[in-house]
């Protein structure tokens, strides 16, 4: 088949049969998908997941009184137990949101609302999505704690400048919250560094694993980090998922921030008093067939070798960098030495957005402007990117087929 080979021991032709979408022709082209970053398409089994829950299993969880409920539960508590083994935690640790946005709101409206108080500080870093940064500018305002920035360095290769981290990290920082690896750029932010510092200074650490858990393994543990936020959806599963892992201890000291039915142990018109973890922190009724389908989906790619889509990822991106170095009037933002499969850039003279519709016209999918990242656009001095992003089934023909769109894009505009 064209455009796929044997790469180790990723059979790509096999991989990408198991993605029914990368059959589509938009515009009559063949897609080639390079938004993975914004979110990966599903394998086959995911799609069967979901579809087999409403048709076999559609009930509520942890209240039914008959057989549908209780295959639904199991398996929704299930799909808990495979998270909780992917990052190596505890399933009461495992908390259901509907994304990562959802997950750091929690963590900011429930441990920072509770815990922060006037001069105290949370740090986040220049390479934030705004989903960890909104929440916590809202939390303190509302507490009168301090928000603090690690810049970027000022090579502007998106790395972070870590050169004052002491003066940014203080006694004072109560809370670390951090992005591992940059949507816009793709850049990998030495986490175990900052980590260290903040673990020093006493800070709790929460780590944006949004784009990080989809490209390499990730131990909670091993990060040594207090809370981790990631959504299903760009890890091969459902939109409307995600997950918030907390340290047990901690979560037990927070007060619940979404209230009502499921996350209660007793109630009275009087006073209530809150369920077990994790179900303290899932009120209402959860996404069951999303949960359950994502549950499918970590099966899926714990069948696959993960190394191998590494090496074939990283493949990818040198293949497309050394493309994007010799094409005409194409500049890299973020051209740092440790980064996932993203290719950000610019054409000299031409909007990002002008280039993607262009580059859609071709059937090349990519994302264009800033990527929901404002503050770091502004910071690099640019009104956003075109942002290639790969997933393992990608190919290098593929790659081909963006620089020969991008060729006639350069000479249409
Ligand atoms: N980034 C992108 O195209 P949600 O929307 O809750 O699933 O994820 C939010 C989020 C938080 N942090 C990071 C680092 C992210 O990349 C994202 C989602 C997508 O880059 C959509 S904006």
């Amino acid at each position: 088949m064209t455009g796929t080979r044997m790469t180790g021991t990723l059979d790509l032709a096999t991989l990408r049969a198991e993605f029914p979408i990368l059959a589509e022709r938009p515009y009559g082209k063949p897609l080639v998908y390079l938004d993975n970053a914004a979110t990966t398409q599903k394998p086959r089994a995911v799609i069967d997941a979901l579809a087999a829950y409403y048709e076999h299993d559609n009930s509520n969880v942890h209240r039914g009184a008959h057989c549908l409920a209780e295959r639904a539960t199991a398996a929704f508590e299930d799909a808990r137990e495979k998270v909780a083994s992917l990052i190596n935690a505890s399933r009461e640790e495992v908390i259901w949101t509907r994304g990562t946005t959802e997950a750091i709101n929690l963590v900011a409206h429930s441990y920072g609302g509770d815990t922060l108080k006037p001069g105290d500080e949370v740090v986040i870093s220049s390479l934030e999505h705004h989903a960890n940064i909104v929440p916590w500018q809202q939390v303190c305002a509302r507490t009168g704690a301090t928000l603090k920035v690690i810049p970027l360095h000022p090579s502007h290769n998106g790395e972070l400048d870590l050169s004052r981290l002491e003066d940014i990290i203080t006694e004072r920082t109560r809370i670390l919250a951090l992005v591992q690896v940059s949507n816009a750029l793709g850049v990998i932010n030495p986490v175990a560094a900052l980590i260290a510092r903040a673990r020093a200074v006493g800070a709790k650490v929460l780590l944006d694993g949004a784009q990080a858990i989809s490209h390499f393994p990730v131990d909670v543990q091993a990060l040594d980090c207090d809370f981790y936020a990631f959504s299903a959806h760009k890890l091969f599963g459902p939109t409307g998922v995600g997950v918030l892992y907390g340290r047990k201890a901690l979560l037990e000291a927070m007060p619940p921030w979404q209230t009502g039915g499921e996350m209660i142990e007793t109630v009275t018109f009087e006073a209530s008093t809150w369920n077990q973890l994790p179900y303290k922190f899932e009120a209402g009724t959860p996404h069951i067939g999303g949960v359950i389908a994502f549950g499918a989906a970590i099966d899926w790619l714990n069948q696959q070798d993960r190394a191998a889509m590494a090496a074939h990822e990283a493949d990818l991106l040198h293949y497309a960098t050394e493309q994007a170095r010799a094409f005409p009037g194409l500049k890299i933002i973020g051209d740092a030495p440790t980064k996932i499969a993203v290719l950000s850039f610019l054409l000299e003279g031409s909007h990002p957005n002008d280039v993607g519709t262009l580059l859609d016209q071709q059937g090349v999918a990519v994302r264009t402007g800033h990527h929901c990242t404002m503050p770091l656009m502004n910071a690099l001095g640019i009104p956003g990117t075109v942002r290639a992003a790969f997933a393992p089934y990608n190919t290098r023909a593929e790659v081909d087929q963006l620089f020969a769109a991008l060729e006639k894009v350069r000479r249409f505009l």
